[in-house]
């Protein structure tokens, strides 16, 4: 588990907190049709920090990795291909229950039954072009962050802003 304990020796008195790390994932649709700046905004304004991130063309053996949990399900060839179609911005938040924290701004999987406002409601007509990925348990983003990401590539560091985003 990638714990990080941000404010420890804070002489403000900040809390220690142990913070979850989440992986997130701008899929293709989100670079072609230029809003996935507005994506990461929305992410960054939330409060979660960033600790890694980088564009890159995901490999198919990547692609079945990442999805593996899909192999047999009737949409998991076209997911592979789509996802390698293009580039994608992969990247990893931290922040108190950011797991939790990205899905509920994610929304539904399909975005036409996600909650209005939320990142796949507002950017997205079709399961297959929902925008966005974020891990869906912290096991999944251990997982998921590993596949992605070297040890070295996760940066350490303190934002002055902590104490004003938790309490
Ligand atoms: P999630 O992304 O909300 O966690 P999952 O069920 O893990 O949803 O599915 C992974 C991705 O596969 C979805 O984000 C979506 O792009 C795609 N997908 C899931 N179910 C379908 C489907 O029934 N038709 C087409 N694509 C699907
Ligand atoms: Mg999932």
């Amino acid at each position: 588990m990638f714990f990080n304990l941000i404010g420890g020796d804070d002489y403000r008195n900040f809390p220690v907190k142990p913070m979850e790390r989440t992986f997130v994932m701008i899929k293709p649709e989100g670079l072609q049709r230029g809003v996935a700046g507005e994506i990461i905004a929305r992410l960054e304004k939330k409060g979660l920090k960033m600790v890694a991130m980088k564009m890159l063309v995901i490999s198919g053996d990547l692609a079945k990795r990442h999805y593996g949990e899909h192999i047999g399900k009737p949409f998991f060839e076209n997911l592979v291909k789509y996802i390698t179609s293009g580039p994608v911005i992969a990247m990893v938040l931290e922040g108190k229950n950011a797991v939790s924290a990205v899905r509920s701004m994610m929304g539904s999987t399909d975005p036409l039954k996600a909650e209005p406002g939320t990142i796949r409601a507002t950017y997205g007509m079709d399961m297959g072009r929902n925008i966005i990925h974020g891990s869906d348990s912290l096991t999944s983003a251990d997982r998921e962050i590993g596949n992605f990401f070297k040890t070295e590539e996760l940066i350490e560091y303190t934002r002055s802003i902590e104490p004003w985003v938790y309490e």
